[in-house]
């Protein structure tokens, strides 16, 4: 089994191909006389975000969930250059989608770009500091929305995948985008495997209760003191496994690993400070894991601490150093 820790982008004629088609994709110039950006976040003046679905409306909030297939047979094929992710950096949903995008080399095979970290009741934008909608001028993502289904009401959000070629949204459902990503795109990869078909039950079942405890339980920790124990219990199991093993899953790094990272890091940037609670550092074994797996370039090139870290809170500088006890018995890298 390929392990994506080791596997080198290897530059081969369709991935040129496909770096062009996506470079020409992205620099398509915003239309001349249009703003590049939404005008400075100000709550004051348009009022905070909410979402105006009215509450007996009985479809999902979340309700672009098109998936996208190899063989087309969603009505989306996985091509080169024809797809493009808006994420946020200060997101760890966007960021699942953006680190399985770098976990399998395909940068040039699906465009990325990042709205602003903050909003007021337009929703996310697109500002100075993390640039401008390269695809199509937006200057607001709810744009994005409104081009699919005129008269959107309901989530704005990141992640939110756009399909050049019917000019949608297809998805803002972190979870298939994720799978999608990693499974879908193989023709143009690296050859990482991060979601490998002997695995995925076994993945299932960690998000079966890392998910309700970490991922989404993190926000209600905040003012629920169950949430808040059901979040250190959880971090306490599984420092007990990654006490012998390198990964979730064992010797191979998956989509177990991403989800929990992504909120590893933003929980050591400020979750003691918010929630009351333990350093990551008080779990020394999952704290040198989050450590290891920091040491890939794409969870490096896919984080920016200041876009969820509290104003003058710097990382760790722990972070430079990977625990050096971790499991490697079965470490596919050091046979790289
Ligand atoms: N809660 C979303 C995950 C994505 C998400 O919450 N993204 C946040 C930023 S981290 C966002 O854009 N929220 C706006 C919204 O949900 O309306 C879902 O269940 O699909």
């Amino acid at each position: 089994m390929s392990n994506p820790a080791t596997a080198t982008a290897t530059a081969t004629a369709a991935a040129a191909a496909a770096a062009a088609a996506a470079a020409t994709a992205a620099t398509a110039a915003v239309p001349a006389g249009r703003p590049a950006y939404a005008s400075p976040t100000d709550v004051a003046a348009y009022g905070p975000y909410r979402i105006n679905q009215a509450p007996d409306d009985p479809r999902p909030l979340y309700r672009f969930t098109g998936r996208i297939t190899a063989d087309g047979s969603s009505g989306y094929r996985a091509e080169p250059g024809r797809y493009h992710v808006y994420a946020g950096w200060f997101c760890p949903w966007a960021q699942r989608v953006t680190l399985q995008i770098a976990l399998n080399g395909l940068e040039d095979v699906i465009s990325v770009s990042y709205v602003d970290n903050t909003r007021d009741a337009r929703g996310w934008g697109f500002r100075e500091q993390h640039g401008p909608d390269p695809v199509n001028g937006f200057t607001l993502l709810r744009e994005a929305y409104e081009a699919t289904e005129p008269g959107f009401d309901g989530h704005v959000s990141v992640p939110t995948l756009w399909d050049r070629e019917t000019g949608r949204v297809v998805s803002n459902n972190y979870v298939g985008l994720g799978i999608d990503v990693a499974t879908e795109f193989r023709e143009w990869s690296n050859g990482a495997d991060t979601y490998p078909e002997a695995l995925r039950d076994e993945i299932a079942l960690l998000d079966g209760w890392i998910g309700p405890a970490v991922n989404q339980g993190i926000q209600r920790a905040r003012d629920d003191a169950a949430a808040r124990a059901a979040l250190l219990d959880a971090f306490a199991e599984l420092d007990r496994r990654l006490a012998s093993a390198r990964y979730l899953t064992g010797d191979t790094l998956t989509e177990a690993d991403v989800r929990l990272w992504v909120t590893l890091v933003r929980y050591a940037q400020r979750g003691p400070a918010e929630l009351g609670t333990p350093p990551l550092a008080a779990f020394g074994d999952l704290w040198a894991y989050a450590r290891d797996l920091y040491q890939l370039p794409a969870f490096r090139a896919t984080t920016d601490f200041s876009s969820f870290s509290p104003p003058g809170v710097a990382p760790s500088p722990d972070w430079e150093r990977p625990g050096t006890d971790r499991p490697r018995a079965v470490d596919a890298r050091s046979s790289a």
